[in-house]
């Protein structure tokens, strides 16, 4: 623990902070959690109570993501500096071949948002799966706007897959049914931080505003958030949930690239690959054309889905783009 906040940075504990008023606390410093980053500005919220500072890394050493454990020095009244940064436990992040983009560190699970209208993309909830899987993180699936019966059957059946292959569902209605929607949703959050994840318009600020009290995050009717352009929420923010655990709400994303994981990540963050792998004829097997493959045999067969092996593939090729 100590070596994390070495570097010769002077270094007050945050019971030594607690004492003062906000203003007392110049020239102090503490432990805290980054709950927002905008490009190499970042929000951190003081583990003693006090109130959220912004901050910037001290130096160009600014790998710092939302949910990242940080120890700071306060500069002003509600300005500080990030001295260190604990190791995290994880990160997810999506890349493709000129950058990647943080969305959050020490997580535990990702919820991935979806809802009857409007109509969800498979693709992205594929990769959203993959992603889970490659970093273990749990996921589990959320269909939103139950209330929206007319388009309730087709959503139904676009996951039912998802649950044949293990995948947790939740179905609710953040604002149709509110009271049950919480009382569905509380407990598995619990004690955990979970990233929301999904498209644009999917109710992923709705239902962090069910959830966290005060939160106040906006959220905004579809077509005027189309008309405009933009999404509603424009960064990733942390927020504390009542009984311990977080609840990270996210921007909606229309891209997921994952060139970052290996072929190894890959052919293992399909679970139904995985009772397969090591039957094929090559041990090297790409499970693309070659003869004997144990995966393609089980496409052929019906026991694996045409769309999931697809979705491999392309992955596999996404990410041989890069140069390694
Ligand atoms: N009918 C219905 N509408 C809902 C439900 N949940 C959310 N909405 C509406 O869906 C719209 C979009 O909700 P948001 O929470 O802003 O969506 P978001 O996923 O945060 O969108 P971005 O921030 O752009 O990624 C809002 O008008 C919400 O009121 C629901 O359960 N049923
Ligand atoms: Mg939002
Ligand atoms: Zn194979």
């Amino acid at each position: 623990m100590s070596s994390r906040t070495a570097r010769g940075a002077p270094h007050r504990t945050a019971s030594a902070t607690q004492r003062g008023n906000d203003h007392d606390r110049i020239g102090g410093g503490g432990k805290g959690r980054v709950i927002a980053a905008h490009g190499r500005h970042y929000v951190v919220q003081p583990d003693n109570g006090s109130s959220l500072l912004q901050c910037f890394p001290r130096g160009k050493k600014s790998e710092v993501a939302v949910g990242d454990r940080v120890s700071f020095e306060v500069t002003s009244a509600n300005q500080g500096v990030i001295v260190a940064a604990d190791a995290r436990r994880n990160l997810l992040f999506r890349s493709d071949q000129f950058k990647s983009k943080r969305f959050a560190a020490n997580l535990d699970q990702l919820l991935i948002v979806l809802a009857t209208e409007p109509h969800f993309s498979e693709d992205l909830l594929g990769r959203a799966l993959v992603a889970a899987e490659a970093h273990q993180l749990e996921p589990v699936v959320l269909l939103n706007k139950a209330d929206l019966l007319t388009a309730l059957p087709l959503a139904r059946e676009r996951i039912a897959s998802y649950a044949a292959l293990g995948y947790r569902i939740v179905e609710v209605s953040a604002t149709g049914a509110a009271d049950a929607a919480h009382a569905a949703l509380a407990p598995l959050l619990a004690h955990r931080a979970t990233l929301l994840l999904g498209q644009s318009g999917m109710g992923k600020s709705t239902l962090v505003n069910l959830l966290v009290p005060h939160a106040n995050a906006a959220t905004r009717a579809i077509s005027s958030a189309l008309n405009s352009g933009r999404h509603t929420t424009t960064f990733t923010r942390w927020y504390a949930l009542p009984n311990g655990g977080a609840l990270i709400d996210s921007p909606g994303f229309q891209e997921f690239g994952l060139y970052h994981l290996t072929e190894g990540q890959l052919e293992r963050a399909f679970p139904e690959f995985r009772p397969l792998l090591g039957g094929c004829r090559f041990y090297n097997c790409h499970h693309l054309h070659e003869p004997g493959c144990a995966i393609l045999d089980a496409v052929a067969q019906g026991r694996v889905a045409p769309a999931r092996h697809a979705l491999y593939a392309q992955l596999l090729h996404e990410a041989s783009q890069v140069v390694r």
